[in-house]
């Protein structure tokens, strides 16, 4: 029988890219996003015989979720992957400068939006005895910088929380893995600069960033060795990034 995949973020980047994977892979697919027409294009150019099911939401609306997941069709109700992927940063501006609504909106999207979802689904996972979830986390969980205030205080979230549930999971056969990607090309930048095109462009002028689609084949990967080995956390950056020297302050003398 096939297995069944629910990506949440489907509609562009890592999502997306996870989503052609997937389906090349023999999964069935549950697809999330807000994007509705971005959904259903995917879907039409999935490799043929995959079965779709497309949820179009805005994920930290808690009773639109409740009411899209009650609605699964059964077919497709027992997921056996889940990939906790959508997500965003919002502005890069120093703490005492950022628009309180775009941390509220990170924090809704990437903490609050990856429980529920989380929660709704793995009950039925531990059912089964059986499962897997992959969380998009980041390297700005691990390594802060500049104007990544809470944007890296809601992947070290993801990061830590995606232990907490491996400690939870003790005992059963379910997976958990954690993923913190460096710098990748996608819609993240534009999306983080309000649709400032060149803004978005110039992080990755010059350089060789990763791709969705490297992306996409670590999670797969994550899924995809023997059953007794967990991948408990992947950090993975393009070789043209690194850390910096920690920053110090002087005096003008
Ligand atoms: P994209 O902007 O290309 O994709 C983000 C996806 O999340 C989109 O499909 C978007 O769909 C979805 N999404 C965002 N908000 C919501 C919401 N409220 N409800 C439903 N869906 C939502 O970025 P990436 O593919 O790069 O990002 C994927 C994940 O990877 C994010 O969690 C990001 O933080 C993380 N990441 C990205 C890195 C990078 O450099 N690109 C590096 C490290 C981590 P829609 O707009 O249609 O709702
Ligand atoms: C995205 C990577 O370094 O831009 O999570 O925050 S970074």
């Amino acid at each position: 029988m096939k297995k069944t995949a629910l990506i949440t973020g489907a509609s562009s980047g890592f999502g997306h890219a996870c989503a052609k994977l997937f389906a090349l892979n023999g999964f069935n697919l549950v697809l999330v996003a807000r994007r509705e027409n971005r959904l259903k294009a995917l879907a039409a150019e999935l490799k043929a015989g995959t079965q779709v099911h497309t949820i179009s939401l805005d994920l930290r609306d808690s009773a639109a979720c409740l009411k899209a997941f009650e609605a699964i069709p059964e077919s497709f109700k027992d997921i056996d992957v889940l990939i906790n992927n959508a997500g965003l940063a919002l502005g890069q501006e120093p703490a005492y400068r950022t628009q309180i609504d775009d941390w509220q909106t990170m924090v809704d999207t990437n903490i609050s939006a990856l429980l529920r979802v989380t929660r709704y689904f793995l009950p039925s996972m531990v059912e089964r005895n059986s499962g897997h979830i992959v969380n998009i986390a980041s390297i700005a969980g691990s390594w802060p910088y500049p104007g990544g205030n809470t944007y890296g205080a809601t992947k070290a979230f993801v990061q830590q929380f995606t232990r907490g549930l491996k400690a939870d999971l003790l005992g059963t056969n379910i997976r958990v893995s954690e993923i913190s990607p460096g710098m990748a090309e996608t819609e993240f930048s534009q999306v983080r600069y309000k649709q400032d095109d060149h803004k978005a462009a110039q992080v990755y002028q010059g350089t060789q960033p990763l791709t969705a689609e490297d992306i996409a084949d670590i999670v797969y990967w994550t899924t995809s060795v023997p059953k007794h080995v967990n991948i408990n956390s992947v950090e993975v950056m393009p070789v043209c990034q690194a850390w910096g020297p920690f920053a110090v302050h002087r005096e003008q003398q």
